[in-house]
């Protein structure tokens, strides 16, 4: 059974300080390097994810018009407005500066198209384009994944589900998670979801 760690989207926006500031969400880099130092002294995989989003991408409230964190429709699909985050090639967008980034094997974007939001590592929200990260880890034959990063109950909550969905092993490093909370337990009922389908809480 080979593993890999998957790290998603602990990067500047989303800690404190930036337009999208998850509570505590920097608490997430020291778990994520403590993972990744046993991961790669293991001889096994590290991955990295970024959110990844052109400056006028359709998710953003300043595009949309409407009040951030309410909710919308894009392109035929729920969406809620977030601030501007996770601009392609921005400071935001950059990892956390105290995540160790020397021991990602790989890294992978997620987001890019303009019309539609891309909560998965895997799959834009519509479910109509893949990223890399399956095939990359077919190749290698990597069947079970460890998963942790932000948010919770958004973009890590997605990938699990996904990942789930397409036949990996999963198990989520609590610890190594923080979520947006629009509503209070937002995180705990993440959790559970991700739990019911199959994922080992670790
Ligand atoms: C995320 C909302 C929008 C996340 C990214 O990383 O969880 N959430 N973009
Ligand atoms: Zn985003």
């Amino acid at each position: 059974m080979k593993r890999a760690l998957i790290i998603i989207d602990i990067q500047n926006d989303f800690c404190p300080g930036g337009p999208m500031a998850v509570h505590e969400g920097d608490k997430t880099v020291e778990v994520a390097n403590r993972y990744a130092r046993e991961f790669h002294q293991n001889g096994e995989c590290v991955l990295a994810l970024q959110d990844w989003h052109p400056a006028d991408h359709g998710s953003f409230a300043s595009v949309s018009g409407e009040p951030v964190y309410t909710l919308g429709e894009l392109n035929g699909l729920a969406q809620i407005w977030w601030p501007d985050h996770g601009i392609q090639g921005s400071k935001g967008a950059d990892f956390h500066p105290g995540l160790d980034t020397s021991l990602f094997d790989a890294r992978f974007h997620k987001g890019q198209d303009q019309d539609v939001d891309s909560y998965s590592a895997f799959f834009d929200n519509g479910h109509r384009r893949k990223t890399e990260l399956d095939s990359w880890l077919r190749e290698r034959g990597i069947t079970h994944l460890v998963m942790l990063g932000l948010a919770t109950d958004y973009c890590v909550k997605y990938s699990v589900l996904d990942a789930l969905e397409l036949g990996y092993q999963v198990d989520v490093v609590k610890e190594g998670c923080r979520g947006v909370n629009l509503n209070p337990d937002d995180s705990e009922i993440a959790f559970s979801q991700m739990a019911a389908q199959g994922a080992v809480l670790i």
